[in-house]
């Protein structure tokens, strides 16, 4: 099929509520795939929720004596990798997992509380505070806010070693959780926002609250947005069976599965995103 074909089948599938069937019916979690790890008893309390653990095939395993963090590298697409790593749970961790893959990008889609709940701890000092995590210590140097999102500018230091890093972090702040965005158009200006900030090959850390509805949402968004600068199909289905071969319940409802589909045609219909040239 071609990249057009197959949004008309997206938009008659829409259209008949047979996308939204589909997405119903697909497996939740990848059969067979153990998570052993993540029950491990020391391991118990570094998952934020006792229903959404890594599976063992595709955990980050983090460098150093405690290896593990609630979160796994998914890649659905050959070209650009791209690696969501949702839960920072423990700050430290969090920190070594940017460390160890000396990652330049860091998507938050979640806010720090939720109708008085604890949706993700603050793993970052205010600006112009200095914070220490275990063996690394965060600088937030600058912080601009839009009506949608956040833009802040941190270094990373390793206490050890005195090496720094240097670190973007951009956080989703209209995006309650088990929901859909405010607005597509707001959404979709925050993934124009990110794209370009992205560096090319590089993996990028994304995480919500669970690591799994919004996550997989953004991750199919950008997905589908390389898709279609590569004129290639987008099957919304087949990215979401990919995202849960490496993390189970990626995009968590079918109202987020019905809004990035949306999302999708969106984009294409009003051309924000076009192919590229294959020059
Ligand atoms: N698990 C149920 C659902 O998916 O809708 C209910 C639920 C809703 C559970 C919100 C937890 C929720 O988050 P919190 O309790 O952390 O606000
Ligand atoms: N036990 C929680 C529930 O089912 O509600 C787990 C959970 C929490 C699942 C938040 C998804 C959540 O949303 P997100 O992945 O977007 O943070």
């Amino acid at each position: 099929d071609t990249l057009e074909e197959s949004m008309e089948q997206l938009k008659k599938g829409l259209e008949s509520g047979t996308v939204l069937i589909q997405f119903e019916q697909l497996y939740r979690k990848k059969p067979g795939l153990a998570v052993t790890c993540a029950k491990v008893p020391q391991n118990m309390d570094k998952n934020r929720y006792k229903d959404v653990l890594p599976y063992d095939a595709t955990r980050i395993i983090l460098q150093g004596d405690e290896d593990y963090i609630n979160a796994n590298y998914v890649n659905v697409s050959q070209r650009p990798p791209y690696s969501p790593w949702p839960l920072p749970h423990t700050c430290a961790h969090f920190w070594q997992v940017v460390w160890d893959h000396k990652l330049s990008l860091i998507i938050m889609l979640t806010t720090l509380t939720e109708r008085g709940r604890t949706k993700c701890h603050q793993y970052w000092p205010d600006p112009p505070d200095v914070m220490e995590y275990g063996n690394f210590r965060v600088r937030c140097q600058s912080e601009d806010c839009t009506i949608a999102y956040v833009v802040r500018e941190m270094v990373i230091t390793n206490v050890k070693t005195e090496q720094q890093h240097a670190v973007t972090h951009l956080q989703y702040v209209a995006w309650p959780d088990h929901g859909v965005p405010d607005d597509s158009m707001d959404f979709l200006e925050f993934v124009t926002c990110m794209r370009p900030k992205r560096v090319k090959n590089e993996p990028v850390l994304v995480h919500c609250s669970a690591g799994i509805g919004r996550t997989g949402v953004l991750v199919t968004m950008e997905t589908a947005m390389c898709l279609i600068e590569r004129n290639q199909p987008v099957y919304p289905l087949d990215i979401v069976r990919k995202m849960r071969d490496q993390r189970a319940m990626m995009v968590q409802t079918s109202s987020q599965y019905k809004f990035v589909c949306e999302a999708i045609l969106r984009v294409y219909k009003e051309g924000l995103v076009r192919p590229l040239d294959s020059s």
